[in-house]
């Protein structure tokens, strides 16, 4: 039987069984069975950097959260460039960012719908394990982009910068916005996002420079990447320590509540904020003087560079491992690096002198 074939089988019994055993009937055989088959390259486990582009691939992208304008601004990064290269794309997702049985479930569905490659932005490390290990049985590439699952369970993280340079930067930032000194906080997103927890323990180790003795970090709360909690949870930092100086907030949803907390508080300009939001979503805050300098990555390229990664691993150009090259369009040619992390560069920093020249 052909490779082909198996997996419309496998997905048909998938959509009448029970995903987990559809996926324990059929999905063990299909590598295999390609390898005996004599199959490609990438299929028995090698890259062929000149293999073509394949045309006509379904990509599904499943964010951490849909309604999320950062997401927005990245999936569409994804849809254009999927465009240009001849293929489908899909999004699924749920509009919680802490629904992690949702994104689950979503995982499944694509996995039944058989589409080729998914790039999923993970609220969990783990959860969605499980569930990613059985769409790569079915041949469905996986990459994470934005916030990653554990790395055996996809085959490729795009990474928006470097999580040190992230971390660290944030901690510059609002280090020099407060004179090296004074209690501050940091009010994240879900508690179980890869992303952003990787960030937390770089600040915390960043914050070990003998030359940030006089900051305290008292407190890491969690907005969930919800407007309204993450505003709720500015408003409890300040009560429960009035002497707070500043804020980092490494999440688009969190550092524009906190934003709109402070703007609308006696804390306006006073108490700092700095973190990870989007020009447009800051520029109010930056133009009525909360905000001095954030920072963040473009989103759109993010998106585009998870959406070629998943059409070069498709089409046998990449596997995912160390050192393998691949061309990603206009955006030049990509490394892969240890663990099968692809960095996709610098971040930008905004501020009232340049905050105007950008539009997402
Ligand atoms: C939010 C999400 C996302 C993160 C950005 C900075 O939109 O938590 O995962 O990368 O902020």
């Amino acid at each position: 039987m052909r490779k082909s074939s198996i997996r419309r089988t496998c997905a048909a019994l998938a959509a009448v069984t029970s995903l987990a055993l559809a996926v324990t009937a059929c999905g063990g055989t299909t590598k295999k069975d390609v390898e005996k088959e004599g199959g490609s390259a990438a299929a028995a486990g090698k890259a062929d950097p000149n293999a073509a582009t394949k045309k006509g691939l379904t990509v599904g992208f499943l964010p951490k959260q849909v309604n999320n304008p950062y997401f927005t601004v990245a999936d569409k990064g994804g849809e254009k460039a999927l465009k240009e290269l001849g293929s489908t794309y899909k999004e699924v997702g749920t509009s919680s960012g802490t629904d992690t049985a949702g994104q689950v479930s979503y995982v499944n569905t694509l996995t039944q719908q058989q589409v080729d490659a998914m790039a999923v932005s993970a609220q969990d490390p783990g959860a969605l394990c499980t569930a990613l290990k059985q769409a790569m049985q079915n041949d469905i590439k996986v990459v994470t982009y934005d916030s990653d699952a554990n790395p055996e369970c996809r085959n490729a993280f795009i990474s928006q910068a470097s999580a040190d340079d992230l971390g660290r930067t944030q901690v510059q930032l609002l280090a020099e916005q407060i004179g090296n000194k004074g209690e501050i906080a940091i009010l994240s997103a879900a508690q179980t996002a890869t992303n952003q927890n990787a960030w937390i323990e770089i600040m915390k180790d960043e914050l070990k420079d003998p030359k940030y003795k006089d900051i305290k970090l008292v407190k890491v709360a969690y907005g969930d990447d919800d407007a309204q909690k993450s505003f709720q949870q500015t408003q409890g930092l300040l009560q429960e320590h009035p002497g707070i100086k500043g804020i980092i907030s490494p999440t688009t949803v969190g550092i524009k509540a906190a934003a709109q907390y402070l703007s609308g508080s006696k804390y306006k300009g006073k108490v700092k904020l700095t973190g990870l939001g989007t020009p447009n979503d800051m520029r109010k805050y930056v133009k009525n003087g909360t905000v001095d300098e954030f920072e963040l990555w473009d989103p759109a390229k993010l998106g585009e560079l998870a959406a070629r990664t998943a059409v070069a691993l498709a089409s046998g150009q990449i596997t995912g491992k160390e050192g393998e090259t691949f061309k990603a369009g206009d955006m030049g040619e990509y490394t892969i690096g240890a663990d099968g992390v692809i960095s996709l560069g610098k971040p930008t920093v905004f501020n009232a002198g340049n905050i105007d020249q950008y539009n997402f």
